[in-house]
């Protein structure tokens, strides 16, 4: 038995294309049913549909042999117990710093809205650039306007959000997109079924 952890939302939504082509299908009504644990056109293959930031957490623990979640979700969790093997070029955005004007960064300490604390954090030691982090679950846009924070660390995709909210993007920190993970000590026990679908999924990107 194979497991296979999806991202709801976005990601899943560019992920069951791939899975078909590479001929692994879940019905609509599986799809649409309060289910957790989904049936697949193969009786050895079941999906689970969670968090996108849950994923790696089931796949670095065992719970699912592979998983499908975003970079940004991986760069905050870290490699632990876990392998990247494909970079599937779906849910595709970028990592940025965020402002309502470039001279907001200009702190001796500059306040940061994010949910991505590793990240943002790995980025402005780089640059030697005293911060603090607030660290919020949404919303972002929002903390710069009010005067939570100089600036935020977000995903980007077609600028619409910031600029909506009065914001420019500043720097760039990372491009994004979707990767197959597979748990470390799985992929050497069940290798030969892991690689079949890697090769599946890989051949049809
Ligand atoms: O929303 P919820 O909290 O339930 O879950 P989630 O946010 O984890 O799920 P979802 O479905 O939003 O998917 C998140 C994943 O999709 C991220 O982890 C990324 O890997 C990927 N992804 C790709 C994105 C975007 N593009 C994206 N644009 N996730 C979020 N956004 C948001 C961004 O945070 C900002 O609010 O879209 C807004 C910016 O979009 P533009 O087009 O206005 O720039
Ligand atoms: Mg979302």
């Amino acid at each position: 038995m194979l497991t296979i952890a999806l991202s709801k939302g976005r990601i899943l939504e560019q992920t069951l294309p791939l899975l078909k082509k590479a001929g692994l299908e879940i019905a609509d009504e599986e799809l649409n049913s309060r289910k957790l644990i989904l049936d697949t056109n193969l009786d050895d293959v079941k999906v689970i549909v969670i968090r996108a930031t849950d994923v790696p957490v089931f796949v670095q623990h065992g719970a699912a042999d592979m998983g499908i979640t975003g970079k940004d979700v991986l760069l905050e969790h870290g490699a632990n117990g876990l392998f990247e093997l494909l970079d599937l070029g779906i849910a595709k955005c970028k990592l940025m710093v965020a402002a309502i004007d470039k001279n907001k960064l200009e702190q001796n300490t500059l306040k940061i809205a994010t949910k991505y604390v590793n990240s943002a954090k790995r980025y402005f030691e780089t640059k030697g650039q005293q911060i603090e982090i607030i660290k919020l679950y949404g919303a972002m846009e929002l903390a710069p306007v009010v005067g939570l924070a100089h600036c935020i660390v977000d995903l980007v995709d077609t600028g619409n959000t910031l600029k909506a909210n009065g914001l420019v993007p500043l720097e760039h920190i990372e491009d994004i997109s979707s990767r197959l993970i597979v748990n470390a000590a799985l992929f050497k026990t069940k290798n030969a079924q892991i690689k079949t679908w890697v090769k599946g999924i890989e051949q049809n990107l």
